[in-house]
């Protein structure tokens, strides 16, 4: 009986039942656990924390930064610099990969998004944390150079997100599938509360922001016209729509119920192949969603195949219920190369 344990006591308990998990990896699990309960304590004091509102400032990718992105950033680099864990970390709001002093280097890279969602801090709807563990090639024997973060999805040792909603709670997985940790604030530890996730196949609820749809490929916009026409329509279902903007917590109910959510690729900036980044957002998810039985794709290729080139690249996801993001694909897939 494993449900009820604690974060890091679960994790050594799968590690003496065989999975393969370094010591190293459980504490760095364990430390960013910490950093999220610190997180937690921030986001959840609303406006009593005085930090609600717009920092002034602009990230890497010319947003607008919330104060909140910029103090769960450093909450986040603050702790995890001095864990002897990590040999560099890269942040959604961070131009350049943060290094790590030499004696505090460790045998990981981290990559992190400290507050997705954070538009919606101001109207009190579900934001998280979401990071993602790499390998660093030179372990901490000298300092990773740019390229030692351009690895593939499918190269990561483990991948998490924190919702901070009306329960805080830990998604996580090591790729020996997806388990949920309901943070006990009375004790103030991360507790196992759902033990292997499996997202159903079929689903008729998707997640899109319909307002950008005169961006959209010819695929999207057919796949969503047929999905609004219904039962009568070809897909033969009829949908419900959902969009909380906030991307953890859209993940977090396709891991509960199902679903499928799109941010497709769309022709705004010829430069960017989507909204969300690689590193940050997809790759962890769709590690996740993959590990819960679910699929992730770009609506061409498989996201966790995908190459990285880039720290901030962006990349269109679509993920969730397998059997309708394979529909999706589909619909790619049909309409030719063009594209992305
Ligand atoms: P962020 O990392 O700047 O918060 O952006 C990512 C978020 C996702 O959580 C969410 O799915 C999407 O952006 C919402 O985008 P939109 O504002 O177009 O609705
Ligand atoms: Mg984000």
């Amino acid at each position: 009986m494993t449900t009820g344990m604690k974060l890091k006591q679960f994790l050594l308990h799968e590690k003496r039942a065989g999975v393969d998990l370094s010591y190293d990896l459980i504490e760095l699990i364990h430390e960013v656990s910490i950093t999220c309960k610190e997180i937690n304590a921030t986001v959840s004091r609303g406006e009593l924390s005085g930090v609600l509102g717009v920092a002034g400032s602009e990230n890497v990718q010319g947003e607008t930064q919330k104060e909140l992105d910029i103090i769960t950033n450093d909450i986040m680099v603050d702790h995890m610099k001095f864990t002897g864990l990590v040999a560099g970390m890269g942040s959604e709001e961070v131009d350049d990969p943060i290094v790590v002093p030499a004696v505090e280097r460790g045998e990981y890279l981290l990559m992190f998004d400290p507050l997705d969602g954070s538009s919606n801090i101001d109207v009190n709807i579900s934001v998280g944390t979401i990071f993602s563990v790499l390998k660093a090639p030179m372990g901490c024997r000298a300092e990773p150079k740019l390229e030692d973060y351009y690895q593939k999805g499918t190269q990561q040792k483990a991948a998490g997100f924190v919702v901070y909603g009306p329960a805080t709670v830990l998604v996580l997985t090591t790729g020996q599938g997806v388990n949920m940790f309901t943070l006990d604030t009375r004790i103030g530890e991360f507790v196992l509360t759902t033990e292997g996730c499996q997202i159903p196949d079929e689903t008729t609820e998707y997640a899109i922001n319909m307002a950008n749809k005169r961006f959209w490929e010819k695929p999207m916009l057919q796949y969503i016209e047929d999905c609004l026409a219904g039962e009568k329509g070809p897909l033969g279902k009829r949908y419900n729509m959902r969009w909380v903007a906030s991307m953890v917590a859209e993940v977090y109910r396709i891991l509960v119920r199902g679903g499928i959510f799109m941010y497709p690729y769309d022709d705004r900036d010829p430069s960017k192949a989507g909204k969300l980044r690689l590193m940050y957002e997809a790759n962890p998810m769709s590690f996740i969603v993959e590990q819960a039985g679910g699929a992730s794709s770009t609506g061409r290729e498989r996201i966790l195949d995908v190459d990285a080139t880039g720290l901030h690249q962006r990349v269109p996801v679509v993920l969730g219920s397998k059997a309708e993001v394979e529909k999706v694909v589909e619909y790619h897939l049909k309409s030719g190369t063009e594209a992305a």
